[in-house]
Order: structure tokens, then C-alpha cells, then sequence
């Protein structure tokens, strides 16, 4: 029983439902009564204390679990909305550009809303999990010979020639949808974090949380505002040089993109809130990946762990709250979290070699 229990209530007593960002934040968002809800109860994720990070950076850590939506990440907060939207437009067709997790999402989305889903990802640089997901949800899955900047150029141009709308965060309604995640933060610390590390790639969800901080301090939700330190891949930070890269290059397939579409969102998040768009190594964000993992028990993609690289890397003053956003689950790219471990030595069903081998 939880304190907030009334007297003699039953167990769990409190608990009511949750129906999904668009019930639980509709007057924050651009729908009305005649727009349809299409929901897979995304949201409400975990927003969990991070005890050997914070002790680490000597500051109080807390991870925004975002890998706990229904398709694993945190794409699913903007595809709800963008989804319901496009349904309320009476569109049949639905298009994305993705480097693995839009596509994901749109797929099992647009399954709900019984919509066709085309999907362009790069050849051969997608996680296998995403992979899995696009195809399992039914969507039509096109392997583009190019990287994302080059699927996403043409995604542009497709409403031209044909009846589809445009799922990638050039959709506004995407951007809405994903300021749901700073209204849940504020929702469970009380106010805005000091700091929010996030990180960065086509930059929609940068810019997302910085409109949702800003929407929520307007309606009275919390006094302060956070500094947004945003992170790119060393080898695909077009934001930090200040210039598109041509040929963007990471682990963190996620992450691997070349010239972003919500570029000014993200030099204007960080400009606003007093922060910055840093990049890290691909060495320091498998690190923050591994520590996250071994020392938290928290399973995320690489492109996540970048907000912790960053943390670890630039610091911040001591006692501070941050929040850092884990955007995907661990489980979407097994080829790495193997690579990133010894293979498992095989033993005879036998108890001396079993003990020998546990070596305990
Ligand atoms: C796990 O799926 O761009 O800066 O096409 O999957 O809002 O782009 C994914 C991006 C961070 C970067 N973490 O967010 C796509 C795609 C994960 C991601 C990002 C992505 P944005």
C-alpha cells in the first residue's frame, strides 16, 4: 500500500490507467475531440535514479528510461501524435527516412491505424532489432544505396508525386508529441532539472524538450528552465563544426547523420538555455555504454549513452540535477552489446568443468 492509499482501500488502489500521451497531456498538444487517438499507451516512462553515475560526476542523476515505450524508443511519443494527425487528414499512406527507430515506430503505428508504411533506411547501417521491427509491423522496408541525409532528401520530395504524408521530424507534429518527455520530467522532479543531456542526430528531439520546458514554465509547471547540452558523434557532428558532413561515420548508427533537419532548433536550444552541442568519441560513448549497463543495470543503445559520454566528459557543477535522456532500448542493436563482450566459453555438461570454468 502506498501512502497516498486512502484507509482500508485495497493494494494499488491509486493506480489508475494510463492512456497515452495524447489523454494524459491533450491540452499541450494539437489535437481536438474529432481527432482520432491512435496510442499504443506510449509514455510514462521511467525516470530512474542514477546512484554510481551521480556519484561519479558528484551530482544528482536521474535516466530517462525512453527505451521502455511500446517500440522501444522514444520515437513512439512523436509517431502517436503524428500518426492521429495524419489519420484525422484521412491520409492511407505514411513515409519516413530513418536510421532505424522512426521506422520502427512508424511501422507499428501506422499498423494500428491500419495505414500503409514505406520506410527508407541506409544499406546496411541499421540495427538488426529495428530491421526486425520495420518488417514484423509490415512495413514496406527500402534499403536506400546512401546514408540517411539521402533517403531523407528524397522523403522530402515524395508528397509531390504521391499520396503519403511524412513521418520524420520535419512533421510538426512529431516535435509536439516528443515535448511530452520534459513534461513528464517536471511531472516527477517537481520542477526542471539544472541540466539535460540529450543527444543529438537529425536534432527533432532537442528541439522537442526545449519547447517543452518553455511550454511548461509558461502554464505554470515549473519556475526554472534547464541548460540543454546536446551530443553528436565525433564523427558525425555537423552542429559542433558548424558546417554538414558528408560522410558521417559512428557506432552509434542512430546518430549517423550528416547535415540535420532541426539543425536551428538545436543552436537555438542551447543557446537559449545557456548550454551547448558538444561532440563525443565513439570510445567515450561505448564507455558511458558499458558503465551504464554493468553500473546501473540499464540496457541503452549507443546513440543514448552519448548524453552519458557527455555528462562524464564536460561535468557539471557540483550537487546539480540532471537529467539524462536514454532515447533507445540496448536490446535493438545485439551486434554490439556482443562485439562489446568476450564470447562465452563452451563447457561440458559435466560439474568439475562448470566449476573450473565460473572460476568463483
Ligand atoms: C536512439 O530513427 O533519426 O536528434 O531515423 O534513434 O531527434 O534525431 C533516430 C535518432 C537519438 C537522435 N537516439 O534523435 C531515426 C533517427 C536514438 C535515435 C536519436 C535517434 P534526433
Amino acid at each position: 500500500m502506498s501512502p497516498a492509499d486512502p484507509p482500508g482501500a485495497p493494494v494499488g488502489a491509486s493506480l489508475r490507467p494510463w492512456r497515452g500521451l495524447i489523454e494524459e497531456y491533450r491540452a499541450f498538444l494539437p489535437v481536438s475531440d474529432t481527432t482520432p487517438v491512435v496510442t499504443l499507451q506510449e509514455g510514462a516512462t521511467p525516470l530512474l535514479h542514477a546512484p554510481r553515475l551521480s556519484e561519479r560526476v558528484s551530482a544528482e542523476v536521474y535516466l530517462k528510461l525512453e527505451g521502455m515505450n511500446p517500440t522501444g524508443s522514444f520515437k513512439d511519443r512523436g509517431m502517436t501524435v503524428a500518426i492521429s494527425k495524419a489519420a484525422e487528414e484521412g491520409a492511407e499512406a505514411v513515409v519516413c527516412a530513418s536510421t532505424g527507430n522512426t521506422s520502427a515506430s512508424a511501422a507499428a503505428y501506422a499498423a494500428r491505424a491500419a495505414m500503409t508504411c514505406a520506410v527508407l533506411i541506409p544499406e546496411g547501417h541499421i540495427a538488426l532489432g529495428k530491421l526486425a521491427q520495420a518488417l514484423v509491423h509490415g512495413a514496406r522496408v527500402l534499403q536506400v544505396r546512401g546514408n540517411f541525409d539521402a533517403a531523407l532528401a528524397i522523403v522530402r520530395e515524395l508528397p509531390a508525386h504521391a499520396p503519403v504524408v511524412v513521418v520524420n521530424s520535419i512533421n510538426p507534429h512529431r516535435i509536439a508529441g516528443q515535448m511530452t518527455g520534459a513534461f513528464e520530467i517536471v511531472d516527477v522532479l517537481g520542477e526542471a532539472p539544472d541540466v539535460h543531456c540529450i543527444p543529438v542526430g537529425n536534432a527533432g528531439n532537442i528541439t522537442a524538450y526545449w519547447r517543452g520546458y518553455l511550454e511548461y514554465r509558461a502554464a505554470g509547471r515549473s519556475d526554472k528552465l534547464p541548460r540543454m547540452l546536446g551530443f553528436q558523434a565525433a564523427g558525425a557532428a555537423p552542429i559542433v563544426r558548424g558546417a554538414p558532413v558528408e560522410e558521417p561515420e559512428t557506432i552509434a548508427t542512430a546518430i549517423r547523420i550528416g547535415n540535420p533537419a532541426s539543425w536551428y532548433g538545436a543552436t537555438a536550444a542551447a543557446s537559449e538555455s545557456g548550454g551547448g552541442v558538444y561532440a563525443v568519441t565513439d570510445e567515450e560513448i561505448l564507455a558511458a555504454y558499458r558503465f551504464l549497463a554493468t553500473e546501473e543495470s540499464v540496457f541503452c543503445e549507443a546513440a543514448s549513452a552519448a548524453s552519458v559520454a557527455g555528462l562524464m566528459k564536460l561535468g557539471v557543477p557540483a550537487g546539480s540535477k540532471v537529467v539524462c535522456v536514454l532515447t533507445g532500448h540496448g536490446l535493438k542493436d545485439p551486434d554490439l552489446a556482443i562485439s562489446q563482450s568476450s564470447v562465452p566459453p563452451a563447457v561440458d555438461a559435466d560439474m568439475d568443468a562448470v566449476l573450473a570454468a565460473i572460476g568463483i
